[in-house]
Protein backbone atom coordinates (compact mmCIF):
# COMPACT_ATOMS: atom_id res chain seq x y z
CA UNK A 1 0.00 0.00 0.00
CA UNK A 2 3.15 2.47 0.12
CA UNK A 3 4.00 4.10 -3.33
CA UNK A 4 8.06 3.69 -2.90
CA UNK A 5 8.53 4.37 -6.74
CA UNK A 6 10.02 7.38 -6.23
CA UNK A 7 12.57 6.07 -3.47
CA UNK A 8 14.05 3.93 -5.58
CA UNK A 9 14.18 6.57 -8.54
CA UNK A 10 16.31 8.55 -6.12
CA UNK A 11 17.95 5.83 -4.95
CA UNK A 12 19.12 5.12 -8.54
CA UNK A 13 20.06 9.20 -9.04
CA UNK A 14 22.12 8.71 -5.97
CA UNK A 15 19.98 11.32 -3.61
CA UNK A 16 20.18 10.79 -0.20
CA UNK A 17 17.41 9.67 1.35
CA UNK A 18 15.92 9.79 4.79
CA UNK A 19 12.80 7.96 5.22
CA UNK A 20 10.42 8.54 8.55
CA UNK A 21 8.01 5.89 8.62
CA UNK A 22 5.43 7.28 11.08
CA UNK A 23 3.35 3.74 11.12
CA UNK A 24 6.33 2.11 13.28
CA UNK A 25 7.05 5.64 14.66
CA UNK A 26 10.26 5.10 14.23
CA UNK A 27 12.81 7.88 12.43
CA UNK A 28 15.21 6.14 10.79
CA UNK A 29 18.56 8.36 10.47
CA UNK A 30 20.90 8.68 8.22
CA UNK A 31 23.92 11.37 9.19
CA UNK A 32 24.58 12.51 5.62
CA UNK A 33 20.84 12.42 4.62
CA UNK A 34 20.10 15.48 2.83
CA UNK A 35 16.35 15.43 1.81
CA UNK A 36 13.86 14.37 4.77
CA UNK A 37 11.00 11.92 3.36
CA UNK A 38 8.04 11.26 5.15
CA UNK A 39 6.37 7.45 4.68
CA UNK A 40 2.77 6.84 5.85
CA UNK A 41 0.27 4.50 4.63
CA UNK A 42 -3.00 5.19 2.74
CA UNK A 43 -5.93 5.10 4.73
CA UNK A 44 -6.00 6.77 7.97
CA UNK A 45 -7.24 3.85 10.14
CA UNK A 46 -4.04 2.02 9.74
CA UNK A 47 -2.07 5.66 10.81
CA UNK A 48 -1.40 6.67 14.46
CA UNK A 49 -2.66 9.91 14.76
CA UNK A 50 -2.79 11.80 18.57
CA UNK A 51 -3.02 15.51 19.02
CA UNK A 52 0.17 16.38 18.72
CA UNK A 53 0.14 18.42 15.14
CA UNK A 54 3.30 19.53 13.96
CA UNK A 55 1.98 21.16 10.83
CA UNK A 56 -1.08 23.32 11.85
CA UNK A 57 -0.50 25.55 9.34
CA UNK A 58 -1.25 23.38 6.87
CA UNK A 59 -3.24 21.46 8.35
CA UNK A 60 -5.87 24.75 9.38
CA UNK A 61 -5.36 25.89 5.81
CA UNK A 62 -6.25 22.67 3.93
CA UNK A 63 -9.44 22.31 6.71
CA UNK A 64 -11.00 25.23 6.02
CA UNK A 65 -11.04 24.56 2.29
CA UNK A 66 -12.49 21.23 3.52
CA UNK A 67 -15.21 22.87 5.31
CA UNK A 68 -15.79 25.41 2.79
CA UNK A 69 -16.46 22.40 -0.14
CA UNK A 70 -18.18 20.77 2.24
CA UNK A 71 -20.54 23.88 3.48
CA UNK A 72 -21.03 24.24 -0.94
CA UNK A 73 -22.06 20.32 -1.30
CA UNK A 74 -18.64 19.35 -2.78
CA UNK A 75 -18.18 16.72 -0.80
CA UNK A 76 -16.09 14.78 -2.94
CA UNK A 77 -13.52 17.94 -3.19
CA UNK A 78 -13.73 18.14 1.28
CA UNK A 79 -12.93 14.59 1.33
CA UNK A 80 -9.81 15.26 -0.53
CA UNK A 81 -9.02 18.16 1.37
CA UNK A 82 -9.80 16.19 4.56
CA UNK A 83 -7.31 13.12 3.42
CA UNK A 84 -4.55 15.28 2.69
CA UNK A 85 -5.03 17.34 6.49
CA UNK A 86 -4.73 14.02 7.93
CA UNK A 87 -1.80 12.71 6.25
CA UNK A 88 -0.15 15.95 7.53
CA UNK A 89 -1.58 15.52 11.17
CA UNK A 90 0.09 12.00 11.25
CA UNK A 91 3.82 12.96 10.61
CA UNK A 92 6.53 13.10 13.15
CA UNK A 93 7.60 16.80 12.34
CA UNK A 94 6.89 19.58 10.42
CA UNK A 95 7.53 19.89 7.06
CA UNK A 96 9.99 22.00 5.74
CA UNK A 97 9.75 21.60 1.54
CA UNK A 98 7.86 20.03 -0.79
CA UNK A 99 10.32 17.58 -1.65
CA UNK A 100 9.91 15.71 1.90
CA UNK A 101 6.26 14.97 0.68
CA UNK A 102 7.11 13.09 -2.32
CA UNK A 103 5.47 9.40 -2.11
CA UNK A 104 2.92 10.51 0.52
CA UNK A 105 -0.67 9.34 -0.15
CA UNK A 106 -3.77 12.13 -0.91
CA UNK A 107 -1.86 14.46 -1.65
CA UNK A 108 -3.61 15.57 -4.97
CA UNK A 109 -2.27 17.73 -7.08
CA UNK A 110 -5.01 21.21 -5.66
CA UNK A 111 -3.90 20.29 -1.92
CA UNK A 112 0.11 20.03 -2.98
CA UNK A 113 -0.54 23.62 -4.60
CA UNK A 114 -2.02 24.98 -1.09
CA UNK A 115 0.94 23.45 0.72
CA UNK A 116 3.83 24.76 -1.71
CA UNK A 117 2.61 28.23 -1.56
CA UNK A 118 2.28 28.41 2.31
CA UNK A 119 6.01 26.78 2.40
CA UNK A 120 6.95 29.17 0.15
CA UNK A 121 5.72 32.29 0.79
CA UNK A 122 4.25 31.84 4.29
CA UNK A 123 0.48 31.66 3.02
CA UNK A 124 -1.97 30.38 0.23
CA UNK A 125 -3.91 33.30 -1.64
CA UNK A 126 -6.64 30.69 -2.05
CA UNK A 127 -7.31 30.19 1.74
CA UNK A 128 -7.30 33.77 2.60
CA UNK A 129 -9.49 34.59 0.13
CA UNK A 130 -11.82 32.09 1.01
CA UNK A 131 -11.37 33.01 4.42
CA UNK A 132 -12.30 36.94 3.77
CA UNK A 133 -15.03 35.69 1.17
CA UNK A 134 -18.61 36.70 1.67
CA UNK A 135 -19.88 33.88 0.75
CA UNK A 136 -18.20 31.54 3.25
CA UNK A 137 -18.89 33.54 6.24
CA UNK A 138 -22.24 33.84 5.97
CA UNK A 139 -22.32 29.97 5.31
CA UNK A 140 -20.16 29.86 8.74
CA UNK A 141 -22.75 32.14 10.65
CA UNK A 142 -25.74 30.81 9.35
CA UNK A 143 -24.57 26.59 9.73
CA UNK A 144 -23.59 28.31 12.98
CA UNK A 145 -27.19 28.33 13.82
CA UNK A 146 -28.45 24.90 15.53
CA UNK A 147 -30.80 23.00 12.81
CA UNK A 148 -29.58 24.84 10.12
CA UNK A 149 -27.47 22.80 7.29
CA UNK A 150 -25.51 23.71 4.06
CA UNK A 151 -28.98 23.89 1.81
CA UNK A 152 -30.55 26.21 4.35
CA UNK A 153 -27.72 28.26 4.29
CA UNK A 154 -27.69 28.60 0.81
CA UNK A 155 -30.97 29.20 0.15
CA UNK A 156 -30.67 31.67 2.54
CA UNK A 157 -27.91 33.25 0.87
CA UNK A 158 -29.32 33.43 -2.32
CA UNK A 159 -32.01 35.79 -0.90
CA UNK A 160 -28.57 37.75 0.67
CA UNK A 161 -29.33 37.22 3.59
CA UNK A 162 -25.58 36.80 5.32
CA UNK A 163 -25.75 37.96 9.14
CA UNK A 164 -28.35 36.78 11.88
CA UNK A 165 -30.04 40.23 11.86
CA UNK A 166 -30.94 39.68 8.47
CA UNK A 167 -32.22 36.28 9.40
CA UNK A 168 -34.55 37.75 11.99
CA UNK A 169 -35.66 40.89 9.95
CA UNK A 170 -36.39 38.20 7.17
CA UNK A 171 -39.32 37.18 8.37
CA UNK A 172 -38.74 33.70 7.31
CA UNK A 173 -40.40 31.01 10.00
CA UNK A 174 -38.08 29.12 11.65
CA UNK A 175 -38.31 25.23 12.88
CA UNK A 176 -37.92 24.58 16.75
CA UNK A 177 -34.79 23.26 16.82
CA UNK A 178 -33.38 26.62 14.68
CA UNK A 179 -35.28 28.71 17.15
CA UNK A 180 -33.52 27.49 20.07
CA UNK A 181 -29.95 27.50 17.64
CA UNK A 182 -30.87 31.32 17.31
CA UNK A 183 -31.22 31.78 20.97
CA UNK A 184 -28.29 29.96 22.11
CA UNK A 185 -26.47 30.89 19.63
CA UNK A 186 -23.21 32.51 21.29
CA UNK A 187 -23.06 29.66 24.06
CA UNK A 188 -23.20 27.10 21.45
CA UNK A 189 -20.39 28.66 19.23
CA UNK A 190 -18.69 28.69 22.02
CA UNK A 191 -15.84 25.62 22.74
CA UNK A 192 -17.07 22.60 24.96
CA UNK A 193 -14.57 22.00 28.06
CA UNK A 194 -13.37 19.04 28.74
CA UNK A 195 -14.31 20.24 32.88
CA UNK A 196 -17.95 20.73 31.65
CA UNK A 197 -18.21 17.51 29.74
CA UNK A 198 -17.38 16.03 32.84
CA UNK A 199 -19.86 17.59 34.90
CA UNK A 200 -22.50 16.97 31.70
CA UNK A 201 -21.27 13.19 31.97
CA UNK A 202 -22.35 13.66 36.00
CA UNK A 203 -26.02 14.67 35.32
CA UNK A 204 -26.17 12.06 32.27
CA UNK A 205 -25.30 9.23 34.60
CA UNK A 206 -27.42 10.40 37.83
CA UNK A 207 -30.43 10.07 34.80
CA UNK A 208 -29.83 7.02 33.42
CA UNK A 209 -28.51 5.35 37.17
CA UNK A 210 -32.31 6.69 38.44
CA UNK A 211 -34.60 5.21 35.49
CA UNK A 212 -32.38 2.22 34.86
CA UNK A 213 -29.84 1.11 37.41
CA UNK A 214 -27.04 -1.19 36.23
CA UNK A 215 -27.22 0.92 32.82
CA UNK A 216 -24.10 2.46 31.35
CA UNK A 217 -22.89 5.62 29.92
CA UNK A 218 -20.08 6.51 28.23
CA UNK A 219 -18.06 9.78 26.84
CA UNK A 220 -17.57 9.06 23.31
CA UNK A 221 -17.14 11.71 20.32
CA UNK A 222 -13.94 13.84 20.30
CA UNK A 223 -13.51 13.56 24.67
CA UNK A 224 -12.99 10.38 24.10
CA UNK A 225 -10.01 10.40 21.71
CA UNK A 226 -8.60 13.15 24.62
CA UNK A 227 -9.61 16.24 22.77
CA UNK A 228 -10.20 19.44 25.35
CA UNK A 229 -12.51 20.99 23.96
CA UNK A 230 -15.39 19.75 21.24
CA UNK A 231 -18.56 21.63 19.84
CA UNK A 232 -21.14 19.24 21.82
CA UNK A 233 -21.07 16.23 24.49
CA UNK A 234 -21.50 12.85 23.14
CA UNK A 235 -22.72 9.54 25.06
CA UNK A 236 -23.14 6.24 23.95
CA UNK A 237 -25.73 4.61 26.27
CA UNK A 238 -26.58 0.76 27.16
CA UNK A 239 -27.44 -1.93 29.36
CA UNK A 240 -25.56 -4.90 30.13
CA UNK A 241 -28.82 -7.51 29.33
CA UNK A 242 -29.55 -7.14 26.05
CA UNK A 243 -33.48 -5.95 24.94
CA UNK A 244 -33.28 -4.16 28.67
CA UNK A 245 -31.95 -0.81 26.75
CA UNK A 246 -35.65 -0.85 25.30
CA UNK A 247 -37.53 2.85 26.47
CA UNK A 248 -34.49 3.59 28.19
CA UNK A 249 -33.85 7.09 26.15
CA UNK A 250 -37.73 8.34 26.53
CA UNK A 251 -36.98 7.42 30.44
CA UNK A 252 -33.44 9.21 30.56
CA UNK A 253 -35.63 12.10 28.82
CA UNK A 254 -38.24 12.60 30.88
CA UNK A 255 -36.24 12.51 34.01
CA UNK A 256 -33.71 15.37 32.77
CA UNK A 257 -36.80 18.02 31.66
CA UNK A 258 -38.24 17.26 34.91
CA UNK A 259 -35.04 18.20 36.45
CA UNK A 260 -34.67 21.46 34.19
CA UNK A 261 -31.59 20.26 32.74
CA UNK A 262 -32.80 20.39 28.91
CA UNK A 263 -33.51 23.48 26.87
CA UNK A 264 -34.40 21.56 23.91
CA UNK A 265 -34.34 18.04 22.98
CA UNK A 266 -35.78 16.33 19.81
CA UNK A 267 -35.59 12.10 19.94
CA UNK A 268 -35.68 9.91 16.99
CA UNK A 269 -36.04 6.30 17.22
CA UNK A 270 -34.28 3.60 16.55
CA UNK A 271 -35.16 2.40 13.11
CA UNK A 272 -32.17 -0.51 12.68
CA UNK A 273 -33.49 -4.62 11.87
CA UNK A 274 -30.51 -6.48 11.00
CA UNK A 275 -32.71 -8.92 9.59
CA UNK A 276 -35.01 -6.21 7.54
CA UNK A 277 -31.74 -3.91 6.91
CA UNK A 278 -29.37 -6.51 5.77
CA UNK A 279 -25.60 -5.74 5.14
CA UNK A 280 -26.55 -2.81 2.94
CA UNK A 281 -25.08 0.03 4.40
CA UNK A 282 -28.02 2.63 5.20
CA UNK A 283 -27.58 5.95 3.76
CA UNK A 284 -26.43 7.22 6.65
CA UNK A 285 -24.59 5.30 9.26
CA UNK A 286 -25.41 7.51 12.31
CA UNK A 287 -28.95 7.57 11.94
CA UNK A 288 -30.48 4.27 13.12
CA UNK A 289 -29.96 4.62 16.94
CA UNK A 290 -32.32 5.70 19.11
CA UNK A 291 -30.73 9.31 19.67
CA UNK A 292 -31.77 12.75 21.30
CA UNK A 293 -30.37 15.79 19.96
CA UNK A 294 -30.38 18.33 22.75
CA UNK A 295 -29.33 21.58 24.46
CA UNK A 296 -28.48 20.92 27.59
CA UNK A 297 -28.33 23.43 30.53
CA UNK A 298 -24.96 23.54 32.37
CA UNK A 299 -25.34 25.87 35.63
CA UNK A 300 -22.13 26.75 37.44
CA UNK A 301 -22.17 24.78 39.98
CA UNK A 302 -22.47 22.04 37.88
CA UNK A 303 -18.90 21.84 37.82
CA UNK A 304 -18.18 24.37 34.99
CA UNK A 305 -14.87 25.16 37.24
CA UNK A 306 -14.34 28.46 35.38
CA UNK A 307 -14.22 31.03 37.56
CA UNK A 308 -17.56 31.33 39.51
CA UNK A 309 -17.77 28.59 42.31
CA UNK A 310 -20.56 28.31 44.31
CA UNK A 311 -22.21 31.15 42.81
CA UNK A 312 -25.64 31.10 43.89
CA UNK A 313 -27.65 29.70 40.15
CA UNK A 314 -31.74 29.72 40.81
CA UNK A 315 -32.40 27.11 38.19
CA UNK A 316 -34.98 29.02 36.90
CA UNK A 317 -36.63 29.67 33.34
CA UNK A 318 -36.40 33.75 33.84
CA UNK A 319 -33.23 34.28 32.56
CA UNK A 320 -34.04 32.80 29.29
CA UNK A 321 -36.33 35.79 27.78
CA UNK A 322 -36.59 34.64 24.41
CA UNK A 323 -34.77 37.34 23.01
CA UNK A 324 -32.17 36.90 19.98
CA UNK A 325 -29.11 35.09 21.64
CA UNK A 326 -29.41 34.05 25.08
CA UNK A 327 -26.18 35.50 26.30
CA UNK A 328 -26.09 38.33 28.54
CA UNK A 329 -25.89 42.01 27.43
CA UNK A 330 -22.20 41.67 26.36
CA UNK A 331 -22.73 39.40 23.80
CA UNK A 332 -23.75 41.37 20.70
CA UNK A 333 -24.88 39.38 17.68
CA UNK A 334 -23.40 40.03 14.87
CA UNK A 335 -23.29 37.49 11.68
CA UNK A 336 -20.57 38.10 9.26
CA UNK A 337 -17.98 38.08 12.37
CA UNK A 338 -16.47 34.48 13.25
CA UNK A 339 -16.09 35.29 16.83
CA UNK A 340 -18.32 36.03 19.04
CA UNK A 341 -17.79 38.40 22.21
CA UNK A 342 -17.12 36.17 25.26
CA UNK A 343 -16.07 37.43 28.59
CA UNK A 344 -12.42 37.85 29.07
CA UNK A 345 -11.94 36.24 26.16
CA UNK A 346 -8.15 35.79 25.08
CA UNK A 347 -7.11 36.93 28.28
CA UNK A 348 -8.65 40.20 27.09
CA UNK A 349 -9.60 43.08 29.24
CA UNK A 350 -12.02 41.53 31.83
CA UNK A 351 -14.84 43.16 31.30
CA UNK A 352 -17.51 43.91 34.82
CA UNK A 353 -19.75 41.72 35.33
CA UNK A 354 -23.79 42.83 34.09
CA UNK A 355 -26.33 43.29 36.17
CA UNK A 356 -28.18 40.21 34.14
CA UNK A 357 -25.48 37.75 34.78
CA UNK A 358 -26.55 34.10 33.77
CA UNK A 359 -25.03 31.83 36.39
CA UNK A 360 -25.89 28.68 33.09
CA UNK A 361 -24.74 28.17 29.72
CA UNK A 362 -26.28 26.36 27.10
CA UNK A 363 -24.46 23.11 25.61
CA UNK A 364 -25.07 21.02 22.28
CA UNK A 365 -25.59 17.31 23.89
CA UNK A 366 -25.86 14.07 21.83
CA UNK A 367 -27.28 11.03 23.21
CA UNK A 368 -27.16 7.57 21.76
CA UNK A 369 -29.11 4.32 23.28
CA UNK A 370 -27.56 1.20 21.77
CA UNK A 371 -28.28 -2.49 22.38
CA UNK A 372 -25.26 -4.12 24.06
CA UNK A 373 -24.99 -6.89 21.37
CA UNK A 374 -24.26 -4.26 19.04
CA UNK A 375 -22.41 -1.71 21.54
CA UNK A 376 -18.54 -2.00 20.49
CA UNK A 377 -19.63 -0.73 16.77
CA UNK A 378 -21.91 1.67 18.44
CA UNK A 379 -18.56 2.54 20.46
CA UNK A 380 -16.35 2.45 17.45
CA UNK A 381 -18.54 4.58 15.26
CA UNK A 382 -19.21 7.32 17.63
CA UNK A 383 -15.59 8.17 18.59
CA UNK A 384 -14.07 9.23 15.47
CA UNK A 385 -12.84 11.24 14.32
CA UNK A 386 -15.16 11.57 11.68
CA UNK A 387 -12.30 10.72 8.84
CA UNK A 388 -10.84 7.86 10.74
CA UNK A 389 -14.46 6.68 10.76
CA UNK A 390 -14.84 7.21 7.48
CA UNK A 391 -11.69 5.68 6.18
CA UNK A 392 -12.42 2.83 8.50
CA UNK A 393 -15.86 2.02 6.52
CA UNK A 394 -13.44 2.72 2.96
CA UNK A 395 -10.97 0.20 4.29
CA UNK A 396 -13.42 -2.31 5.29
CA UNK A 397 -15.41 -2.03 1.85
CA UNK A 398 -12.30 -1.73 -0.51
CA UNK A 399 -9.92 -4.11 1.15
CA UNK A 400 -11.45 -6.70 3.04
CA UNK A 401 -14.87 -7.00 1.09
CA UNK A 402 -16.60 -6.14 4.15
CA UNK A 403 -19.89 -3.48 5.42
CA UNK A 404 -19.22 -1.21 8.66
CA UNK A 405 -21.45 0.30 10.03
CA UNK A 406 -22.69 2.01 13.73
CA UNK A 407 -24.44 -2.02 14.41
CA UNK A 408 -22.45 -4.13 12.53
CA UNK A 409 -19.91 -5.86 10.43
CA UNK A 410 -20.58 -7.75 7.55
CA UNK A 411 -18.44 -9.83 5.62
CA UNK A 412 -19.67 -10.18 2.05
CA UNK A 413 -17.62 -12.93 1.14
CA UNK A 414 -18.81 -14.99 4.14
CA UNK A 415 -22.53 -13.61 3.82
CA UNK A 416 -22.50 -13.57 7.30
CA UNK A 417 -22.35 -10.84 9.72
CA UNK A 418 -19.10 -11.19 12.41
CA UNK A 419 -19.52 -10.55 15.94
CA UNK A 420 -17.75 -8.65 18.40
CA UNK A 421 -17.52 -7.71 21.89
CA UNK A 422 -15.29 -4.96 21.83
CA UNK A 423 -13.57 -2.71 19.55
CA UNK A 424 -10.39 -4.58 19.42
CA UNK A 425 -11.90 -7.82 18.04
CA UNK A 426 -13.39 -5.59 15.32
CA UNK A 427 -10.11 -3.94 14.48
CA UNK A 428 -8.65 -7.74 14.12
CA UNK A 429 -11.82 -8.65 11.78
CA UNK A 430 -10.83 -6.31 10.04
CA UNK A 431 -7.03 -7.16 9.76
CA UNK A 432 -5.44 -3.85 11.15
CA UNK A 433 -3.33 -2.84 14.04
CA UNK A 434 -5.65 -1.84 17.18
CA UNK A 435 -5.69 2.00 16.90
CA UNK A 436 -6.71 3.75 20.90
CA UNK A 437 -9.06 6.18 20.84
CA UNK A 438 -6.26 9.15 21.52
CA UNK A 439 -4.54 7.98 18.10
CA UNK A 440 -7.57 8.21 16.20
CA UNK A 441 -7.34 12.11 15.42
CA UNK A 442 -7.24 11.88 12.15
N1 LIG B 1 -19.57 10.74 13.19
C1 LIG B 1 -19.28 10.15 11.97
N2 LIG B 1 -19.76 10.68 10.82
C2 LIG B 1 -20.51 11.79 10.86
C3 LIG B 1 -20.80 12.41 12.08
C4 LIG B 1 -20.32 11.87 13.24
O1 LIG B 1 -18.60 9.13 11.93
N3 LIG B 1 -20.95 12.28 9.71
C5 LIG B 1 -19.05 10.15 14.43
C6 LIG B 1 -17.60 10.44 14.64
C7 LIG B 1 -17.55 11.37 15.79
C8 LIG B 1 -18.87 11.18 16.50
O2 LIG B 1 -19.75 10.67 15.53
C9 LIG B 1 -19.39 12.44 17.10
O3 LIG B 1 -19.56 13.46 16.11
P1 LIG B 1 -19.11 14.94 16.37
O4 LIG B 1 -19.53 15.38 17.71
O5 LIG B 1 -19.55 15.75 15.21
O6 LIG B 1 -17.52 14.81 16.28
P2 LIG B 1 -16.42 15.03 17.39
O7 LIG B 1 -15.23 14.31 16.92
O8 LIG B 1 -16.94 14.69 18.73
O9 LIG B 1 -16.13 16.58 17.25
P3 LIG B 1 -16.33 17.71 18.38
O10 LIG B 1 -15.19 17.51 19.31
O11 LIG B 1 -16.24 19.01 17.67
O12 LIG B 1 -17.64 17.51 19.02
MG1 LIG C 1 -18.60 15.69 19.56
Amino acid sequence: LLDISWYTESMRAGLPVQILDTHKLQEQRTDEAEVVVFCVPSYACQRRTTLENHNTILTDALSLLAENAELSDQEGRGVAFRRAAAVLKALPRAVTGVTQLRGLPCLGEHSLRVIKDILETGASAEVESTKQSERYKALKVLTGVFGVGPKTAERWIRERIHTLQQLQDSGHTLNRAQQAGLQHYDDLNQPVAKAEADAIAEVVERAVVSVSPGAQVTLTGGFRRGKPTGHDVDFLITHPEEGREDGLMSKVVSWLESQGFLLYQKTTRNSYLESKDGPARPASNMDRFERCFSIFKLHEDEGRGTGHPGTPTGNTAAANTGSLGDSDSRSQIRGGEQRLLVSGEDGGPEETKPAGHRPWRAVRVDLVVSPISQFAFALLGWTGSKLFERELRRWAGHEKSMSLSSHALYDNKQSRYLRATSEQEIFAHLGLEFVPPSERNA
